[in-house]
C-alpha cells in the first residue's frame, strides 16, 4: 500500500489546511504502519496563479516545517518538494496529452480560480488536473487524503489512469480519495459562506497557523455569526455559528451534539472565548515546533533525503511508461 498527498505553498497554511488535509495525514500515518507515505509540497502547482519568488520560497520551507510540527515524522513519512522531482513534470506532459480540454474547462477550481484572475487565465490553470494526476499516478499510490473540494480533481485522475491503461495496457493503480470524516471545508470566519483559503486576501477571515496567538483569539473571538442566541448547528440558517462548531468539533474530536448540549445554557462569547482558547492552545503547541525546525540544518536533511527516495521511484516508473507510450528508445 502507499499513500500520497500535497499542499501547493501559494500562501501562508490556514486552519482549514490543517484541519481538512494536515490533521488527517498525521492520523493515517499513525494508524496505517504498513503503508509506504510520501507527502510533497506541490510548488509547481503554485504557479498555476503567479507567485512572488521570495514568498514562494519561504512559503515552501514553511510547510515542510509545518508539516513536521502538526506531527508528520520524518522516520515514517517521505517529505519531499515537487518541482525536486523532474519526473512529475515528465509525466505530467502525457497526461495532458491525454485528457480533453472539454472537461478541463469544466473543473469547478478552473472556473473559480479564472473567475478570479485579473490579469489573464495561464494555461497552467487549466491543465492543473492533468500535473496532479501525474503525481499520483508516478507512484501507483493507493490512497489519496485531501479535503473535499480536492474530490474532483481525485476523480479526475481515477478517470487518466483508467484511460491510460485502456490504451496502453495495465499501468497505473487507480487511487481512492481519503476524506475525513466531518467530510466539511472549514469556512471563512467573516464569510461563512466562503471556504476559508490561503491564497484568500480576507485576513480577518482566515486563521495561519503562523499567526500572532493574540490574533487568532481576537479573530475567533470577532467571527462573524447570526443574531439569534442558540448554540445550534444549522448550516442554512446558521452557517457562521455551524462553522465555528465544526472547529470545535475537528479539535476536540467531540461530535457536534455532545458540542451543543455542553454549550446549551452559554451565549456566544462564552463559546467563543473556549474555543479561541482551544484553537490558540493547539496553534501554540505547532509554533513551538516550527520555529526550532525552520532555523535548523535538520529540515533540508529530511528535504533531500525524500527527494532521494522520490526521484528513485518515479524514475523507475516513468522509464516503464515512455516504453510504454513509444517515446525516445527502448530503455
Ligand atoms: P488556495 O487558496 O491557493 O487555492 P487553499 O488554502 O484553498 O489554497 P489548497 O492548497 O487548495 O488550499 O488545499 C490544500 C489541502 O487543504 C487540500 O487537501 C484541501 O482540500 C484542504 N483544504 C483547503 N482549504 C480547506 C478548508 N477551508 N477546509 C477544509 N479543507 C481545506
Ligand atoms: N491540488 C491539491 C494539491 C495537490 C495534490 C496533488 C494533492 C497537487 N498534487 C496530488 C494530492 C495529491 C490541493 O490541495 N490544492
Amino acid at each position: 500500500m502507499r499513500l500520497i498527498s500535497g499542499i501547493k505553498p501559494s500562501g501562508s497554511l490556514t486552519l482549514g489546511n490543517y484541519l481538512g488535509a494536515i490533521k488527517n495525514f498525521v492520523k493515517l500515518q499513525d494508524e496505517l504502519k504498513d503503508t509506504d507515505i510520501l507527502i510533497f509540497i506541490a510548488d509547481l502547482h503554485a504557479i498555476t496563479i503567479p507567485q512572488d519568488k521570495v514568498n514562494l520560497r519561504k512559503n515552501i520551507k514553511d510547510i515542510a516545517a509545518l508539516y513536521i510540527a502538526c506531527g508528520l515524522d520524518p522516520n515514517r513519512t517521505h517529505i519531499f518538494i515537487q518541482s525536486e522531482v523532474p519526473a512529475h513534470n515528465q509525466l505530467g506532459w502525457i497526461m495532458e496529452c491525454n485528457s480533453y480540454i472539454g472537461e478541463l474547462e469544466r473543473m469547478t477550481q478552473f472556473k473559480d480560480k479564472k473567475a478570479k484572475q485579473v490579469q489573464g487565465v495561464s494555461a497552467g490553470l487549466l491543465t492543473y488536473p492533468p500535473l496532479m494526476a501525474a503525481d499520483i499516478l508516478l507512484y501507483d499510490a493507493n490512497l489519496v487524503p485531501v479535503g473535499i473540494d480536492q474530490k474532483q480533481h481525485l476523480e479526475m485522475a481515477r478517470n487518466l489512469a483508467e484511460r491510460f491503461n485502456h490504451i496502453y495496457g495495465d499501468t497505473f493503480v487507480v487511487p481512492e480519495p481519503y476524506i475525513p470524516k466531518t467530510g466539511e471545508k472549514i469556512k471563512s470566519l467573516s464569510d461563512p459562506s466562503k471556504k476559508m483559503s490561503k491564497s484568500d486576501d480576507d485576513e480577518k477571515g482566515c486563521i495561519c497557523l503562523l499567526d500572532d496567538l493574540n490574533i487568532i483569539k481576537k479573530k475567533i473571538k470577532s467571527a462573524v455569526t447570526d443574531s439569534d442566541t442558540k448554540i445550534k448547528y444549522d448550516l442554512t440558517n446558521k452557517p457562521g455559528i455551524s462553522n465555528l462548531l465544526t472547529i470545535y468539533s475537528c479539535i476536540t474530536g467531540m461530535a457536534i451534539k455532545d458540542i451543543e448540549a455542553k454549550y446549551i445554557d452559554s451565549n456566544y462569547a462564552q463559546f467563543k472565548a473556549d474555543l479561541a482558547e482551544l484553537v490558540a492552545n493547539e496553534i501554540k503547541g505547532i509554533q513551538d515546533k516550527y520555529n526550532d525546525l525552520i532555523k535548523s540544518k535538520e529540515l533540508d536533511a529530511i528535504l533531500d533525503a525524500g527527494k532521494d527516495y522520490a526521484n528513485y521511484l518515479a524514475n523507475r516508473k516513468i522509464t516503464k511508461i515512455y516504453n510504454k507510450v513509444g517515446l525516445g528508445r527502448k530503455r
